[in-house]
């Protein structure tokens, strides 16, 4: 059979990109309140963001005086995933933390 591959056939261009798309990437923000502890916000992003403590403080910090910020960049599964489990775990703890996600 002939070969149908566009990369083969110097007449045929009828595709000229290739079909690999780059995966969005996605923010997970955390949000200020009066009420959650700076202690289980530094927990939450060592233990479910992986950052060190000094790392998971100064992000802690940054969204207490600013009212916002970034826990991690992830995939859109993953970043959703992220956020539910930051949300169950506050309302499982009645704190009122808030985490959203944003394209990149
Ligand atoms: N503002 C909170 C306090 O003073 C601490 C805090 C930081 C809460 C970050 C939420 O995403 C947050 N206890």
């Amino acid at each position: 059979m002939a070969s149908r591959d566009p990369r083969e056939d110097g007449q045929l261009k009828t595709r000229k990109k290739e079909k690999t798309k780059k995966p969005r990437l996605y923010k997970v923000l955390l949000h200020n309140d009066d009420y959650t502890p700076m202690e289980f916000v530094v927990a939450i992003l060592q233990q479910l963001f992986h950052l060190s403590e000094v790392d998971a403080t100064q992000v802690m910090l940054h969204v207490h005086t600013t009212g916002i910020g970034v826990a991690g960049v992830f995939s859109y599964e993953i970043a959703e995933t992220k956020v539910q489990t930051v949300l169950a775990t506050a309302e499982r703890h009645e704190f009122p933390l808030q985490c959203t996600m944003e394209p990149e």
